[in-house]
């Protein structure tokens, strides 16, 4: 499979940093961080991932802005281009050697996401998409699956924990959903949940309170895929606001209903 020189910019880079996120996982995995606080190593590793990444990105298209999870906003000379990068989006789960995280690069252009990357290191699994010319699995044309009932869904979210987001509206929200669908997930790397809505494995998936490295390629991924992504009132939009809402055009619909009314 071809793709344009940005894609294989942008995937080289993301392939760079995977193979440092494993060496840290086999660290973590084999418990010799125990002693020095495994939080302090994922931290480490996390940055070390990032910097890789911005070194890499940065090479190739000098003067892109650059917002990373670790190291903030990098201005560039050129800003009309900037990566929105997440060296390793669901932290949590690589900290407890659940294989579910990813590397996350998104480009975006004059505000519109032009190009994505998400890649699970853990299972190789490789996403990508470019404006209008689709999106990929491992190569493989990916699309949005055709449900249309709440009730053959499986919908993933994203849950709140201490000291973040609103514990009360979560519990009603997924009360009204838990007994509208036919299962609900909490995956934990949200970059991941939205490929796999593009996947066709979700049929939809909301969450509160994240971030745009969260979501940047992720939401580019989806909407090439044919998938309809918004902010949970279905008006605003989910870089801005932090809440992202989506699936196919039906389950999204579905979903907005189901949340205003909780
Ligand atoms: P992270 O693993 O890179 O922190 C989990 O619900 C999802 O929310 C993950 O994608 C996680 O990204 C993201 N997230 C964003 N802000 C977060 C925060 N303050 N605490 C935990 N997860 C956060
Ligand atoms: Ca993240």
């Amino acid at each position: 499979m071809l793709h344009s020189a940005v894609i294989n910019v942008m995937v080289k880079a993301a392939r760079r940093a995977a193979r440092s996120l494993k060496r840290d996982l086999g660290e973590i995995e084999n418990l010799q961080v125990s002693l020095k606080g495994p939080a302090n190593f994922v931290t480490a590793a996390d940055k070390r991932a990032e910097e890789m990444l911005y070194t890499d990105l940065t090479k190739a298209r000098p003067g892109y802005g650059f917002i990373g999870e670790e190291g903030g906003t990098r201005e560039g000379a050129d800003k009309s281009h900037t990566w929105i990068v997440d060296p390793l989006d669901g932290t949590t789960n690589f900290l407890h050697g659940i294989p579910q995280f990813a590397i996350s690069i998104g480009l975006q252009r004059e505000g519109t996401m032009i190009a994505g990357v998400i890649y699970n290191p853990a299972n190789d699994e490789l996403y990508i998409a470019e404006r209008g010319k689709g999106s990929f699995l491992n190569d493989k044309r990916l699309r949005v699956a055709g449900r249309k009932k709440l009730n053959e869904a499986v919908i993933a979210c994203g849950l709140p924990h201490i000291g973040r987001g609103d514990l009360e509206l979560a519990a009603r929200e997924l009360g009204a959903m838990q007994s509208r669908v036919a299962g609900l997930r909490r995956f934990g790397a949200a970059s991941l949940d939205l490929a796999f809505v593009a996947a066709g494995r979700l049929d939809g998936y909301w969450e509160r309170n994240l971030q745009p490295w969260d979501m940047a390629a992720g939401i580019i991924i989806l909407r090439e895929a044919g998938g309809i992504v918004s902010g949970v009132t279905g008006q605003d939009d989910a870089m801005t606001t932090g809440d992202i809402l989506c699936g196919n055009e039906f389950i999204h619909a579905e979903l907005l209903k189901v949340l205003k009314a909780a």
